[in-house]
């Protein structure tokens, strides 16, 4: 065994594919049925800058409701004016140069009336009174913060579409368009997105007005509104160039493109393991898989602060696709291309703490995208962890892996950055994860990079398990079935108690030694 424990068939960082060396080619921007583009294509293809889409506003149940809407019908008048009651409070606060977290308060209630008694700001309060003088700049903050949401109708022009259920689509905007409408988040100007009634019109979206971010005080709740302060202050500061476009594509895996898992004749594919890095930093340049809840961003505006709420905090430009992405269905993902980390972190919920602003590097591409690209998928919570070791809970979680591993653009795509997926808040087995997660980039002729974060027992069994795999060639097909004897035995009366990697170990020896 001890020399077992060296062997390894992994393989270095280096020989996974990474953006930027590994791009695409794109073409020229170009717009389509499935792909809006909220910026003016042409203009764009001629090196001009980021000029907003004209187009029309929708007041329409596929497109987002804007506060700024001109419809007519439906929202009825009553949406002019909610405009107008907008502007007057925010163009108040825009025109101080100091503005009190009480300015904030009552402005956001004025035109929320319903909210009055109901919304707390202690939290953002708190904050303000808590962070020391010399980093206090919140309060001439929010005035530039409001003058940003007032410029909504100017940036946004064009009907917002919904990235729906069952529907593969993308958005493209510029970080400036992102920019502005999270001040409006910021300030809940959103209509129709506070109520979570059980057959209100938004109850299959994440909440996107900042509500829920500014009340219930914790010590959370401070390094979170440093992140997202920190973001403001760095896009409404006039020295900031903020040039490129970000991408939103959901993407839903058909029925006809599921595969046959049992059948699966692929051997692994590369994998580099490590239990220290992250997949946000040593996994650069690959598809960085964020361990998503299918409300996109979780609890990024509540109290939630695991991997997925600490990307939105540093990147908080994905926070916005909680604006239009509908809760993602059993084999859908969203990947976001180009957004920009703003922030540096460090800790892990309790112990997260804002670490300062991240410089950012990365080159752009032919569409002015950051070279990030971002795959969220969200994985099964388990409530009771033996629920995981059904083949209907496994076959889930691979076709929600391959969704998202599969890409759309041939085999110049980089690999993938993932890690303990599903396997923290979410409850499940980590040995299980690896497993499925292996199987799917076997499939999708991918590499994992796989970060066990700190975990140095699964890092040494995953070397180990994956070199068995990979000497005995097994396949994915073969792994399906070791899957289904796994959960078989483990159900059976006086159960199994063995982990998973010993069990596919066992049984591989025992089916080659039958040979
Ligand atoms: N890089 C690599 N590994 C990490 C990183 C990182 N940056 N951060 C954490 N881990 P968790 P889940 C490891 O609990 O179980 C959110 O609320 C770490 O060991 O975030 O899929 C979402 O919105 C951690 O325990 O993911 C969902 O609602 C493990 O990855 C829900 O949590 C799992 O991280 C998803 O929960």
């Amino acid at each position: 065994t001890q020399k077992e424990e060296v062997k390894s068939s992994c393989c270095q960082l280096d020989d996974l594919k990474r953006l930027p060396h590994c791009y695409v080619s794109l073409g020229k921007l170009h717009f389509s049925r499935t792909h809006t583009v909220l910026i003016d294509v042409s203009l764009f293809n001629c090196g001009a800058r980021l000029v907003p889409q004209e187009g029309r506003d929708l007041w329409h149940s596929n497109f987002v409701k804007m506060p700024c809407s001109q419809a007519m019908n439906h929202g009825g008048p009553s949406q002019v004016s909610r405009w107008k009651l907008i502007s007057k409070q925010l163009s108040t606060l825009a025109r101080k140069t100091t503005v009190s977290v009480n300015d904030v308060a009552t402005a956001i209630v004025e035109y929320n009336p319903k909210y009055k008694d109901r919304w707390s700001f202690d939290a953002l309060e708190t904050f303000v009174k808590r962070v020391p003088k010399t980093e206090n700049y919140f309060n001439t903050l929010f005035p530039k913060i409001a003058a940003l949401a007032l410029r909504l109708p100017e940036q946004i022009k064009k009907a917002v579409p919904l990235l729906q259920r069952g529907r593969s689509a993308a958005i493209t905007l510029s970080q400036v368009q992102i920019s502005c409408l999270l001040a409006n988040a910021f300030f809940c100007t959103f209509p129709h997105r506070n109520t979570s009634r059980p057959n209100a019109e938004y109850n299959n979206y994440p909440s996107i007005n900042f509500t829920s971010l500014f009340g219930n005080w914790s010590e959370r709740k401070k390094e979170k509104l440093r992140a997202i302060m920190h973001y403001f202050n760095v896009v409404t500061n006039e020295n900031t160039k903020l040039e490129g476009l970000v991408t939103f594509e959901r993407y839903c895996l058909r029925d006809t493109d599921m595969p046959s898992w049992k059948r699966s004749t692929e051997k692994l594919h590369k994998l580099y393991v490590a239990s220290c890095g992250s997949i946000e930093t040593e996994g650069t340049g690959l598809l960085q898989v964020d361990f998503a809840s299918s409300w996109i961003g979780g609890g990024v505006l509540s109290s939630g602060l695991v991997q997925e709420e600490i990307l939105f905090l540093i990147n908080p430009e994905l926070i916005v696709s909680r604006l239009f992405t509908e809760k993602l269905a059993d084999s859908e993902c969203l990947i976001i291309t180009g957004s920009q980390q703003f922030s540096c972190y460090s800790g892990f919920g309790d112990s997260f703490e804002w670490a300062g602003p991240h410089e950012e590097y990365l080159e752009r591409d032919v569409w002015a995208r950051l070279k990030r690209q971002i795959l969220a998928i969200d994985a099964l919570h388990f409530k009771n962890s033996r629920e995981q070791y059904s083949m209907m809970k496994i076959t889930r979680e691979l076709n929600k892996a391959y969704c998202g591993f599969k890409g759309q653009h041939g085999q110049e795509e980089p690999d993938i950055a993932t890690g303990k997926w599903g396997c923290g808040a979410f409850n499940g087995d980590p040995q299980l994860k690896a497993v499925i997660q292996l199987m799917a980039a076997a499939k999708t002729r991918k590499g994992l990079a796989f970060f066990t974060f700190g975990d140095e027992h699964l890092e040494r069994s995953l070397q180990q398990i994956h070199h068995l795999l990979v000497t005995e060639e097994v396949t994915v097909g073969e792994l399906y079935r070791l899957l289904e004897n796994y959960c078989f035995d483990l159900h059976k009366p006086g159960g199994l108690h063995v982990d998973l990697f010993d069990f596919i170990r066992k049984a591989i020896r025992s089916l080659r030694s039958q040979l």
